[in-house]
């Protein structure tokens, strides 16, 4: 006799698509059926995403089970929920097929996002992944305190192999074959001896944790065993490392991106001499001049918050909730910082006690010898070992650091070992192989390829006298950059490049912008109120690393959110008739005044999108090419800062940063001016008092702003041209 749920779907088959076929069959009984072989068979292909076609999945069947690869997944089984959906142990949520009428795979896709299915486009294709056995230790540090390390050590590979390590605070203990070779597919092929370590006080590792440990003055030969910094834990690692790991080729390269990038930074400062290369990757350089928490003495509010409760918490990372309203809805973080209206009452108001660096943040808001103790760019006065600095131009939290990385080390190059990469990425997005960022489209993979022809190239160059994945040699002669606007990859032989030429662009009346500098006087005035500050992104504002924040992608987002508020300027250039290329440093210099006795300068250079643009996504967007913020009482010393005279003109010249972007011809140059970014940075009250972090609400009060724009003040942005002809006068 047949059973009756195969009765039922032997009926089916005659009747209906095969999808259905599954849909009923699961459905006749609480434990849907194992799918047969046949059906497995029916599945296998590989399958890719039409909108990021690069990283596509391959399915096959080994020994009856559905297996998963791509080139960063090694293969995985698929333990089947229903005879079209899967779940592995690795991933959160399961993917499910659809099928076409003969019941073979048509399309799979997430459980979470069913809109994005990968299509359908071939046979299984096979990567390789090397047999990576994982051992865990305790590396003895110099001073006793011991550091837990996880090696990986490919047991398929015969020939001795160079060290790459990462060290971290973020914790190792979920360092695997599988998730090397899904954070760094290329390197994890090329086959290196992977060490991930636990820094001090986080995690498995002994000692206690310092926040931006800061650099002290040891001396190259390492001999004063009290001398701990991150150098000298690298170095400490590296010679345990060299003489108890079997099967090493005696040389050794540091990665890490943010935190670990700042690491792999320290190991190059008096390195071990087997470390022959590092690549700090948005490491943060200074956490108060322009990383993680300030911007040119601007203190970075939301963010400084919940990145030291997330770290300082515990030994492991602490999520943080800013929690919810009256209707149970989660709270905005601009209400929810607004409400509570300083620094020193959010760490009141925490439910946590008073952490380290958070006490830090308020006794020292000035750039003091705290800080400047925390500075790495007053240790660079040589390039150590080859150093390959990457940097995102839209990184939210550590653009500066390889910016500053890169030109100070420049100047002492003389061995042509200091490289730098660029491109229009977030913080660390080069690990992904999208072809977007937000609204910003490349056209190709940029990360995939930055680490294919250079990053890959790199390490293999200097660790193994090897040419790569890639076949070629590792070429980059000094610095590679991804063009936006243009869509393409640029090699210069220093940056900015030396064709760049500085011009002023002038802010001028009547909210125009300007080539020459205006011969007739004129004001542009705005009122700043902190009790209404701007936010920087759009509302809601979920805290800054939890589930759905959009955190990530808020540099790159369409500025007319907050174009026609009223606390705020704006000056326009009139249409390009050609285009416009910017590479290089842009310097905002601009004559102010306030009715107050300090306040916040943020200067955007926008591109605003035609209102006919083929893509109708960016019709009329405003796309934030440079921007950065500066605060007034810092104008004459960043560490002894001062009330500005009300009502007299000051001027506010600082950098905007590097940028390598077009601007299409038919687009427009549009320069903002606003004096609240909220709640990423903190209000500035307007009045001068000593401490921001403890400010009353009383000393908040708004203030006029007035830019000045006349022969001796002639507000501009200091743009570097690459076809200035095509723009201003040449002679
Ligand atoms: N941006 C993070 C961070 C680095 C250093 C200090 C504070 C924060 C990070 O992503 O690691």
């Amino acid at each position: 006799m047949i059973p009756r749920r195969a009765r039922i779907a032997a009926l089916c088959l005659v009747l209906i698509p095969a999808t259905l076929i599954f849909a009923v069959a699961a459905r006749s009984d609480d434990k849907p059926p194992a799918p047969t072989a046949a059906q497995l068979d029916a599945l296998t292909g590989e399958y890719t995403n039409p909108i990021e076609p690069d990283t596509p999945l391959s399915f096959y069947v080994v020994d009856g089970k559905l297996m998963v690869e791509s080139d960063r997944r090694v293969p995985t089984e698929m333990k089947p929920v229903s005879p079209t959906e899967f779940s592995t142990d690795t991933d959160k949520f399961n993917l499910r097929f659809t099928l076409d009428a003969s019941g073979h795979g048509l399309s799979v896709a997430w459980t979470d996002t069913p809109d994005e299915p990968f299509k359908k486009t071939g046979t299984p294709v096979h990567h390789l992944f090397h047999d990576y056995q994982r051992t865990e230790v305790m590396i003895p540090m110099r001073d006793g305190v011991k550091l837990h390390a996880v090696i990986l050590k490919p047991a398929d590979i015969a020939a001795p192999l160079p060290f790459l390590i990462q060290r971290t605070p973020y914790g190792v203990d979920g360092t695997s074959r599988g998730s090397f070779s899904a954070q760094r597919p290329e390197l994890a092929r090329d086959g290196y001896i992977y060490v991930g370590e636990d820094i001090r006080g986080r995690y498995k590792s002994e000692g206690e944790f310092v926040m931006s440990r800061p650099l002290l003055n040891h001396s190259p030969d390492h001999k004063d065993p009290n001398v701990v910094d991150e150098s000298t834990d690298a170095y400490d690692t590296v010679a345990w490392l060299l003489a108890n790991v079997s099967g090493n080729n005696g040389r050794v390269g540091f990665i890490g991106t943010s935190y670990p990038g700042f690491l792999a930074m320290a190991a190059g400062i008096d390195p071990h001499p087997a470390v022959k290369a590092i690549s700090p990757q948005a490491p943060m350089i200074d956490v108060w001049m322009g990383d993680d928490f300030f911007h040119n003495g601007a203190f970075r509010q939301s963010y400084g918050y919940d990145y030291v409760y997330e770290l300082e918490s515990s030994k492991e990372s602490t999520e943080v909730d800013y929690g919810k309203d009256k209707d149970g809805k989660p709270l905005d973080g601009f209400d929810y910082f607004l409400e509570r209206g300083s620094f020193a009452e959010d760490v009141k108001r925490s439910g946590s006690k008073l952490l380290p660096t958070w006490k830090l943040f308020l006794e020292h808001p000035a750039y003091d010898s705290y800080w400047a103790s925390r500075g790495v760019e007053h240790h660079l006065d040589t390039v150590a070992v080859p150093t390959l600095s990457v940097g995102g131009y839209y990184d939210q939290e550590d653009m500066f650091g390889p910016q500053i990385e890169y030109s100070t080390l420049e100047p002492h190059d003389t061995n042509h070992q200091n490289f730098l990469v660029l491109g229009p990425w977030r913080h660390g997005s080069w690990s992904s192989s999208s072809r977007h960022l937000g609204a910003i489209q490349y056209g190709e993979p940029i990360g995939k390829e930055f680490r294919e022809q250079i990053e890959a190239k790199f390490f293999a160059h200097y660790l193994k006298d090897a040419p790569g994945v890639n076949g070629a040699g590792f070429d980059l002669k000094n610095t590679a950059s991804f063009q936006t606007g243009s869509n393409t990859w640029k090699r210069y032989s220093e940056f900015p490049p030396l064709e760049s030429q500085t011009t002023a662009l002038h802010l001028i009346g009547n909210g125009m912008l300007s080539w020459s500098a205006t011969k007739t006087p004129a004001k542009t005035a705005y009122v700043s109120d902190p009790a209404s500050p701007a936010p920087y992104r759009h509302r809601p504002i979920q805290p800054t690393y939890s589930k759905g924040s959009e955190w990530y992608n808020w540099l790159t987002e369409d500025q007319r959110f907050v174009t026609d508020r009223k606390d705020l300027a704006v000056w326009l250039l009139p249409v390009l008739k050609k285009d416009l290329v910017v590479t290089g440093e842009v310097i905002a210099d601009i004559f102010a005044a306030t009715t107050g006795s300090d306040n916040d300068m943020v200067v955007k250079l926008i591109d605003q999108y035609p209102d006919d643009d083929p893509d109708p996504t960016m019709r009329g967007y405003q796309l934030m090419i440079n921007e950065e913020i500066f605060r007034g009482r810092y104008l004459t010393s960043f560490s002894d800062p001062k009330p500005l005279r009300p009502d007299s003109i000051h001027e506010y010249h600082y950098s905007l940063h590097d940028v390598d972007h077009v601007f299409k011809a038919g687009h427009t140059v549009m320069v903002e001016i606003q004096s609240t970014w909220f709640p990423l940075y903190d209000r500035n009250p307007q009045t001068f008092v000593p401490n921001i972090m403890t400010a009353k609400p009383e000393d908040f009060k708004p203030a006029t702003i007035t830019i000045y724009s006349d022969p001796d003040h002639d507000s501009n942005l200091q743009l570097p041209l690459m076809n200035a002809c095509d723009h201003i006068e040449c002679f």
